[in-house]
């Protein structure tokens, strides 16, 4: 399991500790971006603490370069090292570590597991409105955009085999952040790969702060709605404009 961190302090023992008593058996690479806060440091803890029996692992990064980079040097680790598949999952408790068991069971039938804020209508715990609804829509204009035949193309919280890794020339993807989940899933369906989804329900993060929800990206999702949703005001005005 890749769980890159950022800034995660409050949350990381609890969260490993909560990971590593399930009854699926799943080894962790911590992925910190030199977390200010110290994330590193109790991860490196971790590693060498008796519960963790060998089971946690961290790569240091040297500068915070966003969730793609981190995910890129997670998954390239896990290859090196001869894993047959890797689970992409947060630090915040937003992903409930129970719903590995359906993840892996669902892995047995599917190339990638896609744990899924959208299968059963919006599964989603205590989220602003408007955020579940920035995140519902941004995977609708995706779905719209990319012909994504995915419900969740933004989770965070995934399967992907070895192989799929190993096919999706993981040298070029440049996004970062949520689209990053998005143009794997792209890539993935490109390739030919079953992509199976599982319902999950999110949470939103017990401790710390978002680094994700604001700035570019959530624009690069919204703005063509902006604009899909102006579209009629925008040609009235032109068409004013086009008579005076
Ligand atoms: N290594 C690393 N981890 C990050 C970075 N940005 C976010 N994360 C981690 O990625 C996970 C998801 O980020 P989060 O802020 O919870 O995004 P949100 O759930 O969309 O609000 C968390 O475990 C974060 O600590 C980053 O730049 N580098
Ligand atoms: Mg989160």
């Amino acid at each position: 399991m890749v769980v890159p961190t950022y800034n995660e302090a409050d949350n990381i023992e609890k969260f490993v500790e909560a990971v590593l008593k399930q009854p699926v058996r799943v080894d962790l690479l911590i992925v910190d971006d030199n977390s200010p806060d110290g994330t590193g440091r109790l991860a490196d803890a971790l590693v060498l603490s008796p519960s963790g029996g060998g089971r946690v692992h961290v790569l240091h990064r040297t500068a915070k370069e966003g969730l793609g980079r981190a995910y890129l040097a997670g998954f390239a680790w896990a290859m090196e090292h001869g894993y047959e598949a890797v689970v992409e999952m947060d630090a915040d408790f937003s992903h409930d570590p129970l719903y590995l068991q359906s993840l892996l069971e669902a892995a047995g039938e599917a190339d990638v597991v896609i744990g899924s804020r959208y299968l059963n209508g919006i599964s989603v715990i205590n989220w602003p409105l408007h955020r579940i609804l920035l995140s519902w829509a941004a995977n609708r204009y995706v779905q719209t955009v990319t012909r994504l035949r995915v419900n969740d193309c933004t989770s965070g919280f995934r399967l992907y085999h070895r192989r799929v890794l190993e096919a999706l020339d993981l040298a070029s993807v440049r996004s970062n952040g949520y689209s990053f989940q998005v143009e794997m899933t792209f890539r993935a369906q490109l390739a030919g790969f079953r992509i199976a989804e599982v319902p999950i329900i999110f949470t939103e993060r017990r401790a710390g702060e978002s680094k994700l929800s604001k700035g570019v990206i959530w624009e690069s999702f919204v703005m063509p709605l902006k604009l899909r949703w102006r579209e009629g005001t925008l040609k009235k005005r032109m068409g004013r404009l086009e008579k005076t």
